[in-house]
């Protein structure tokens, strides 16, 4: 058994005295899944894993998957997918840019991902920061008309790259919107992104309002970026609800900040969370190992 110390007042903590090279037994794996489902994101800090190790970490939490454009994938370990802005003979080591709005992972697909790991490699001395909100207390604030204006209504998303987008921090400057867009160009990587997404990933449509398949509570299920419209709505009516939950559940929650520190793993819950990365001067080298486990579909 470990201990558990709360970092944000409603949510996020850190798991300490505990080392995940070791393998966990039976009740300290419960305690875990346990806060997990209780504080939607949990940090451990000071971790040194081979990439066993940290599968084997993974798996107590569901089954893993592999993210869908490989090209990004950790060579020969499929499951754990490479973020990354350093590169290498002038390619990429990993996935540019991605995740800077509010979302949960990949309401893209029927199933979306359940929990997303990170696991921090190489971390900037400055920005770089994950901020995470949870959107129980988003959907429990809401006033009571507006709960009832979507109950029942679905968003469509759609994949499309959205590297860049900095939804979440007006304070980028175009300057640095257009470092980090040359930054991320790299002869085949973007095009190859782009054409498989649009080859292999249909728009799909989930509830707005989530029940949660483990806690059975109700949350707000979003993606400020792949949500492009509401089911039966006109386009511009849905794009403007959906930004307002977006904005609402951003302004009406506890935000925590994860400030990275090498060593880190940070697990999150997408069906009751959104998250959005923040800005990293591409001067400083950032990189993080994922994983993601298989979700359910959302109802
Ligand atoms: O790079 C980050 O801080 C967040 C990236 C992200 O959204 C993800 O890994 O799902
Ligand atoms: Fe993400």
């Amino acid at each position: 058994m470990t201990s558990i110390r709360q970092l944000g007042k409603s949510i996020a903590a850190e798991v300490v005295d505990i080392d995940l090279s070791q393998p966990l037994d039976a009740p300290t794996q419960a305690q875990i899944l346990d806060a997990f489902y209780t504080h939607q994101v949990l940090a451990f800090r000071n971790q040194k894993l081979t990439p066993e190790q940290y599968l084997r970490f993974g798996r107590y939490f569901g089954e893993l998957e592999p993210f869908f454009l490989s090209r990004y994938n950790l060579e020969n370990y499929p499951n754990i997918y490479v973020l990354s802005n350093v590169k290498k003979d002038g390619k990429l080591i990993g996935r540019y840019g991605a995740g800077m709005h509010w979302h949960s992972d990949h309401t893209y697909q029927e199933a979306p991902a359940s929990a997303t790991f990170l696991y921090a490699i190489e971390v900037p001395p400055e920005g770089g920061d994950t901020l995470f909100i949870n959107n129980y207390a988003a959907y429990e604030s809401l006033p009571e008309d507006v709960k009832q204006r979507i109950e029942g209504l679905r968003a469509i998303h759609h994949y499309h790259t959205q590297e860049h987008l900095y939804t979440a921090e007006s304070s980028v400057s175009e300057e640095m919107r257009q470092k980090i867009a040359a930054h991320g160009q790299e002869e085949g990587a973007t095009k190859t992104v782009i054409k498989q997404s649009q080859t292999e990933i249909p728009d799909v449509t989930h509830p707005i309002v989530r029940t949660h398949p483990v806690t059975g509570r109700k949350a707000l299920y979003l993606n400020e970026a792949l949500a492009i419209g509401i089911e039966g709505m006109p386009e511009q009516e849905g794009k403007e609800l959906l930004q307002f939950l977006c904005d609402w559940a951003v302004n009406h929650t506890e935000l925590y900040r994860h400030k990275w520190q090498v060593g880190d793993v940070v697990v999150w819950d997408n069906p009751s969370m959104m998250h959005t990365g923040t800005f990293t001067d591409p001067k400083y080298p950032r990189t993080h190992y994922r994983l993601t486990t298989t979700g359910s579909v959302p109802y």
